[in-house]
């Protein structure tokens, strides 16, 4: 009933799932190395945390659309950029561009796109760095550069961006509700930049005065 046609696409589709997961994989292991090796050698670890997960169809479906491409494999690899995507979470603000100076310090991954919203907030007020990087996937028949969005950022970025992506996603809010409560999260998230400043200058006074 679906056709052959039809069937071809979905098996396209979970082919390149499988490679985009196995680019996602690879990124995932560089980043638990890391996380592990400063256990290990440093008294400061600066990832709090990670999260990994892969678009599902619906989404990507949507943002094709979006974006004016019907829906085949080519036009997902060439502008879809967060079909696999990493969150980094980490302590301070230094420790966003430190985890995102160590990885493209590795020898087989290429930046192929960059956008901070830290040094140049969106207009909601919403902060993170995404780098948008490559890495090889070795798969049978050779190798396949793979793109992997990872998003870095703080924790009380992330805990800001958890809160107002629930008041922009929650369909059932009032409008008025929703600018009110927009307003005031915008004026928090330029609160919560000061405060993680200061917080970071504590913590260096307290690194140097130990050193
Ligand atoms: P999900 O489910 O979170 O992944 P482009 O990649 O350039 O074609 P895109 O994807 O719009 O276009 O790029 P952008 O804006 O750099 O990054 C989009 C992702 O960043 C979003 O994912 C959110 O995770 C996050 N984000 C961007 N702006 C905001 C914001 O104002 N508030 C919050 N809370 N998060 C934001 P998606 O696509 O929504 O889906």
């Amino acid at each position: 009933p679906f056709g052959s046609a039809n069937i071809k696409k979905l098996q396209n589709l979970s082919q390149l799932y499988q490679l985009y997961q196995a680019g996602a994989n690879e990124f995932g292991t560089k980043l638990e190395n890391l996380d592990s090796e400063f256990q290990v050698n440093y008294d400061h670890n600066p990832i709090h945390h990670m999260e990994e997960r892969m678009k599902d169809v619906q989404s990507l479906l949507n943002k094709l659309i979006k974006k004016g491409y019907d829906l085949s494999v080519e036009n997902i690899q060439k502008h879809i950029f967060d079909v696999a995507g990493i969150r980094v979470v980490t302590n301070y603000i230094d420790d966003v561009y430190l985890i995102e100076k160590i990885l493209l310090s590795q020898s087989d991954v290429t930046l192929v796109r960059c956008k901070d919203y830290i040094k140049n907030p969106k207009p909601s007020g919403y902060r993170s760095l995404h780098i948008i990087v490559s890495v090889p996937v070795f798969q049978s028949t050779g190798s396949k550069s793979v793109n992997v969005e990872i998003q870095i950022r703080t924790v009380g970025m992330d805990m800001w961006a958890s809160l107002e992506h629930k008041l922009r996603y929650k369909t059932d809010i009032d409008s008025a509700l929703v600018e009110k409560y927009g307003a005031k999260l915008h004026s928090y998230a330029d609160e919560l930049a000061g405060i993680e400043g200061k917080m970071q200058h504590i913590y260096q006074q307290l690194s140097d005065y130990k050193n």
